[in-house]
């Protein structure tokens, strides 16, 4: 390729069967389903309203903005940033459209951009609950008010349907919005020296700027990256100011900054603390901001982060946020299982903040935690019918214990319709229909492909990269290069941390041994064809946790590819916890089209029972009774919650380990 002529990717479709399914179900369930849901039509059906921000039986979302626009008149309903569910939706469309064409959809979509624009202010803001209900307390509670979390989010959407479709008035509102935010922030005299409550301005102000290259956006981003946790005294000024218990969520005003991620400069951060998904947010923007400015204190900082939650408080699914407590990471180590929150939108957001990191650097382990994310801890978070979702994701379910312990009532046993505080249905929506985003980075003269997920790709030049295959469940993948020019290129491929030990890779039908460089192999394309074939190891694999991780000590988990999988009491005598697997267990895997939507299982019948006592005495001194032989069936973790409302385990006992 010639010096000048720089790689870019032009389009990328995804073909992957598993992913089709779901990108379908997308488009013709889950987004005609949440347009009825903001839009008040439908029964909203929470099942478990401790993990949903409380009950609600409407949301109220489109005909707030309608007020706002003065289309119809009333008071705010729901949350201050009800607003963001419109948006979320909107950005899923804009995605969508790119894939599966439809023009209502389109329809319903541009009209919301109208609306949304009336109802905008005619200095750029927008935050319903204020235009509405409190115009005077506009930007005066910012702990609380979540209006920059709001604003970002219409922005993300803004660029978003912009991209997509062209629509000139999206971006203008979002530059409109972003114009207002900085006529009222930032270090200059006379403007609020501060920062909202929930992050989620800096990657949307960061993603505006890749767009216009307006480089005002990148600098305010960068305002308030650097700007939280200078201050700490910025919310309780801003409080008392506004008066003093006049609170949205009064539990918040004393939580403390470390809650919100703004008890210290990041620069000086050294783990992940407080609200999962505001960290998460934070430092999905301070990675982008990073990049783009060159800037290697910022871009240590979130790899510092980064490497604490993945190397010590995630989830073998990939779920975050160990408590729901404040929704909120907790301390390294700390991983209890069946009150584990792990929010949806946190597995979401996690892979956000991933796919900024591997933009900075090719690396595998990042690969290897989007994948994590979208075949596991994410993917649990919506129904296989694309119209329930989860909020908490917990790695062991119990329908007693949620009913009767307290400390237990916020894991639902089965995925609700809408919420009130309904972050989590359009957050999993957009990430799916986003996805063909997530296959390919580029670095110089390098192509990345870092997912396993089949795709026809075109990039400049003529270059086009066709993958095939059936992952997840097979570890098969052919790529076919065409090069119409020979442009000298060298494409990657990540070999995924679980295959690491038994791989094998063909170039135009050759074996060969390329260079593993932080688990990504590099081959260089000269030829106008090139097919390369790869083969990863599909064994199922015994996973053990770090000796650290009390909550696990002595259990195992069951995973085959990126698949973590977990034993149901549809398909296993309850309770689960009396069951121990073999030493050296062997596993039979077949793939059930019938099932689940078709799903591979995992059986073993290197499994024992711990039988029953042989009477009912709570303690005894006594060995216990016996063990009978098992036959455990194990199905992958994002499937669970499918049929009955059963038990549910990720981890299980092994016997002498
Ligand atoms: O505060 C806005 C959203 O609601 C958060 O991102 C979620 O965690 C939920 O609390
Ligand atoms: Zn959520």
């Amino acid at each position: 390729m010639d010096e000048l002529t720089k790689l870019s990717v032009n389009d990328v479709q995804i073909t992957s069967t598993f992913w089709k399914r779901y990108r379908d179900l997308i488009a013709e369930e889950s987004v005609p389903f949440q347009w009825d849901m903001i839009n008040d039509k439908g029964k909203m059906d929470v099942t478990n309203a401790a993990a949903a921000g409380g009950a609600a039986d409407h949301s109220g979302a489109i005909e707030n903005l309608k007020i706002a626009a003065g289309r119809a008149e009333g008071h705010h309903f729901g949350y201050p940033f009800q607003d963001t569910d419109v948006y979320k939706w909107l950005q899923t469309v804009a995605y969508v459209l790119k894939y599966h064409f439809d023009p209502k959809m389109k329809e319903e979509a541009d009209w919301t951009v109208d609306l949304i624009a009336d109802a905008q202010d005619d200095d750029g803001y927008l935050s319903t609950y204020f235009q509405i209900d409190a115009p005077q307390r506009k930007f005066k509670r910012l702990q609380q008010s979540h209006e920059l979390y709001s604003m970002g989010h219409y922005i993300e959407a803004g660029v978003a349907y912009y991209e997509s479709t062209g629509n000139q008035k999206a971006l203008d509102i979002a530059e409109k919005m972003a114009g207002c935010i900085n006529n009222h922030f930032g270090p200059e005299d006379g403007k609020i020296h501060g920062y909202d409550g929930h992050p989620e301005i800096e990657l949307a102000l960061a993603k505006l700027y890749e767009t216009t290259k307006n480089k005002t956006y990148l600098n305010l981003a960068k305002y308030f990256i650097t700007e939280r946790g200078q201050d700490l005294h910025f919310f309780d000024r801003q409080n008392k100011a506004d008066g003093i218990d006049n609170d949205f969520f009064p539990e918040l005003r004393t939580i403390g900054d470390r809650y919100y991620f703004a008890d210290k400069p990041i620069t000086e951060q050294k783990d992940a603390h407080g609200h999962a998904v505001r960290v998460l947010y934070f430092c999905t923007g301070l990675a982008h901001v990073a990049r783009v400015e060159h800037d290697d204190k910022l871009l240590k900082a979130a790899n510092t982060i980064w490497n604490d939650i993945v190397k010590k408080q995630m989830y073998i699914t990939g779920n975050v946020g160990q408590t729901a407590t404040g929704e909120a990471f907790t301390y390294d180590y700390d991983l209890p299982n069946d009150t584990d929150y792990g929010e949806t939108c946190a597995s979401v957001s996690m892979a956000f903040f991933t796919k900024q990191m591997l933009a900075n650097e090719f690396n595998g382990q990042f690969g290897d935690i989007i994948e994590k994310e979208i075949f596991n801890g994410a993917l649990s978070g919506i129904a296989l019918d694309g119209k329930h979702y989860f909020y908490a994701n917990p790695l062991e379910a119990d329908p007693l214990a949620s009913k009767l312990n307290p400390g237990k009532k916020h894991i639902a046993l089965r995925r609700s319709s809408w919420f009130a505080c309904a972050c989590c249905p359009a957050n999993i929506t957009r990430l799916i229909a986003s996805l063909d985003q997530y296959l390919y980075e580029i670095h110089d003269d390098v192509i990345l492909s870092h997912q396993f997920i089949a795709n026809d790709a075109k990039f400049n030049d003529g270059i086009e990269i066709k993958q095939t295959g059936n992952f997840p469940w097979d570890g098969n993948i052919d790529y076919a290069i065409t090069n119409p020019n020979t442009s000298k290129f060298t494409f990657g491929i990540r070999i995924p941390a679980w295959s690491l030990d038994n791989y094998s890779i063909k170039v135009n039908g050759k074996e060969v041994e390329p260079d593993l460089k932080e688990n990504v192999l590099y081959i260089p394309i000269n030829d106008k064809t090139t097919a390369i074939s790869l083969e990863l190891n599909m064994n199922v694999h015994v996973v053990r946790a770090n000796a650290n991780v009390s909550a696990d000590i002595m259990k195992v988990a069951v995973q085959r590819g990126p698949i973590v999988y977990c034993l149901e009491g549809v398909d296993n005598e309850e309770p689960l916890s009396r069951y121990v697997l073999g030493q050296k267990p062997s596993f039979d895997y077949n793939y059930q089209s019938k099932l689940l939507n078709g799903v591979g299982v995992v059986t073993t019948d290197d499994a024992y029972r711990i039988a029953d006592d042989s009477d009912d005495s709570l303690y005894t001194f006594d060995r216990p009774k016996g063990v009978e032989k098992a036959h455990l069936e194990f199905i992958p973790y994002y499937a669970w919650a499918n049929r009955d409302e059963k038990q549910m385990t990720v981890w299980l006992h092994q016997s002498e380990i």
